[in-house]
């Protein structure tokens, strides 16, 4: 590659683990910007999304992979196959655990997803402003006897303590290669994509518990509005109930105005300009199991 310079080192980093250690508040850390959701129910990343960090010397992309999980039904499948393949790929991966949590089924389910891959292994310890130092060691003990990590680094997404200190370690370990993106890019996932999510943000947030996963939202326009800075987004969220629109509408339509509002604010700062934001709900029953749908979706392999 042409862009390849003496020294320069890049590569892609999968980031693996459990949902809710925190995976997309690393990337988010890291990357600085609002690119991949963050919420604290379980399993609401369920793209690939990357992230770009470019450095002096060095550029990381960052693949903020579907928690790898047992699978309950056809999506779970999908997304473990997506997780497992993406793992084969890049250069290093990043096992992300959470430091309040012992070594549970979900670690070990993920260990064994490790044996089929040869690519080097991080531990990633994460959360542990939530742990006393005296409990670190032995939990790090625990993971040396499990799988024969090249690092093992305790760090806390959320204060960013030793984040610094991982990244140079990643950077020391990847090799030698080209400048894959423009040094201003942070993701090359299409804004298309960051609108849907931030819209199901905010949707998930505002119903907490009433909403489980069932949810999509699909873009179905976004246009600049004729000699105006004004930029009409519609969108429709996807749900498999009657039941779950009811509550996505809310009493005379205030749920879905709410979310509207909260996803505008952030489309137009994603944007740079103002936006028009349109909502439409719409029944599609069981639609997590029907595999021909999920592409229509944006579930890509
Ligand atoms: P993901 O499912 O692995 O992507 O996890 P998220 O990044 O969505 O984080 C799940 C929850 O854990 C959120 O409520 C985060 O604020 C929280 N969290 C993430 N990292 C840390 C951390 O270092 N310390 C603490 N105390 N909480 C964290
Ligand atoms: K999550
Ligand atoms: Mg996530």
């Amino acid at each position: 590659n042409e862009n390849a310079s003496k020294g320069y080192k890049s590569g892609f980093i999968s980031i693996i683990g459990r949902p809710n250690v925190g995976k997309s508040t690393f990337l988010n850390r890291v990357i600085g910007q609002k690119i991949a959701i963050m919420s604290d129910k379980a399993q609401t990343t369920r793209n690939k999304i990357q992230g770009v960090l470019s450095v002096d010397d060095a550029q990381m992309i960052f693949i903020d992979t579907p928690g790898i999980h047992k699978p309950k039904h056809k999506l779970g499948d999908f997304m473990m196959k997506v997780a497992v393949n993406t793992l084969k790929e890049v250069d290093l991966i990043l096992f992300m655990v959470n430091a309040e949590e012992g070594f549970g089924r979900g670690e070990e389910f993920i260990l064994e997803k490790f044996q089929t891959v040869s690519t080097p292994i991080f531990l990633v310890i994460n959360k542990i402003d939530q742990v006393h130092p005296d409990q670190l060691l032995p939990i790090i003990e625990s993971y040396k006897e499990k799988y024969p990590f090249k690092e093992i680094v305790p760090i806390s997404a959320l204060e960013g303590n030793n984040v610094e200190q991982l990244l140079g370690q990643i950077k020391s370990f990847l090799p030698e290669g080209p400048q894959y993106y423009p040094a201003d890019q942070v993701t090359d996932h299409p804004e298309r994509f960051i609108i849907t999510e931030l819209i199901r943000e905010k949707a998930l947030h505002l119903t907490r518990e009433e909403i489980p996963h069932s949810l999509a939202v699909v873009l179905d326009k976004m246009e600049r509005r004729e000699g105006k800075d004004m930029i009409d987004v519609m969108a429709t969220v996807i749900v498999e109930r009657d039941s779950q629109k009811g509550i996505i509408i809310g009493k005379q339509g205030s749920m879905l105005k709410e979310i509207g509002k909260r996803a505008r604010v952030d489309i137009e700062n994603l944007l740079g300009s103002k936006v028009y934001l349109e909502l439409w709900v719409k029944v599609q029953k069981d639609w997590r199991n029907k595999m021909s749908q999920l592409r229509d979706y944006g579930f890509n392999e």
